[in-house]
């Protein structure tokens, strides 16, 4: 007999976080379901449709590098930039649950976290398998370790099905010896109603799902990583000041304005401004 596809841990609100933050260190992946009300879903999608049908072309790959466009995908959509262009998304990737269950997991080797990338991933039909990967891979010479360095949480805009693309993910990857691969049978599905959550480590393998139905399939990737690495995403390129400075404390810290400070666990001082703190410079934006 065929060993079963691996399941994920479904969560309801309101959830138990410590079982989910131990869960998705463990197993590397969980679903919060309802993470965000219908209505959310529906301003973020209306914003996202008046964006994308004023921007042709705007969510595109165009790395420059052939190998990367085919793993962001020739039939993907993909727009950063959110804070700025989605207004909905602010509440999303400031979410203090979000961002708090980020500070947890990664509190053992950082005091603070950033916005990784707040990205929009709309598969569109015909769309291949994305190549498997960790997001830790960004950062190659950093070891998995017990601990990760980024996490992310796919929010499904969209229904996801087995046929429209809904991400693969190898639960306990992070534990693997460095170049196992995955085979067909490591692999759970992220089905998700629209508003679930897939919350993960980002160091277990996974990709995006091949679309072979007619329709797309919309999520927003809201990832966070150690304070101290470089984000994916610039967003310091795609935020005006008048903006900026009426964000949510929380937001700013994430996208990069306030100090990392390192000095508990023996690190130092990471993005000052003027030798201290951004917050001063934010204060002088008001
Ligand atoms: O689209 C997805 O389901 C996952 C995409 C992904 O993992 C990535 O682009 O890094
Ligand atoms: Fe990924």
């Amino acid at each position: 007999m065929a060993t079963p596809a691996p399941l994920l841990n479904h969560h309801h609100r309101p959830y138990a976080w410590p079982e989910l933050d131990a869960e998705t260190l463990d197993t590397g992946a969980v679903i919060a379901k309802g993470f965000c009300t219908p209505g959310q879903v529906e301003t973020v999608n209306a914003q996202l449709d008046a964006y994308l049908a004023e921007h042709e072309g705007a969510a595109d790959a165009a790395t420059g590098s052939a190998d990367y466009d085919r793993f962001l995908g020739h039939k993907t959509l993909r727009l950063h930039g959110l804070v700025e262009k989605i207004p909905a998304t602010r509440a999303l990737i400031g979410s203090p649950e979000l961002i708090e269950w980020a500070e947890r997991l990664l509190a053992p080797v950082a005091s603070s976290v950033l916005m990784n990338a707040g990205e929009l991933i709309q598969i569109q039909p015909g769309e291949p398998k994305q190549y498997p990967h960790r997001d830790s891979d960004s950062w190659i010479a950093v070891p998995v370790s017990e601990v990760p360095i980024i996490v992310n949480a796919l929010v499904a805009l969209d229904p996801c099905t087995l046929e429209n693309g809904a991400t693969y993910a190898a639960p306990n990857s992070w534990t693997w010896e460095p170049g196992r691969k995955p085979k067909p049978e490591d692999y759970a599905r992220a089905v998700m109603e629209p508003g679930d959550a897939l919350m993960f480590r980002g160091d277990i393998i996974h990709g995006g799902g091949e679309n072979d139905s007619a329709e797309r399939r919309r999520i927003l990737s809201i990832s966070y990583c150690a304070g101290w690495l470089r984000p994916v995403e610039n967003s310091y390129l795609n935020i005006n000041q008048a903006l900026l400075s009426e964000l949510p404390e929380r937001l700013q810290g994430v996208l990069g304005y306030h100090m990392h400070d390192g000095l508990d666990i023996g690190g130092g001082l990471v993005g000052l401004y003027e030798n201290g703190d951004p917050r001063r410079w934010l204060a002088e934006l008001r």
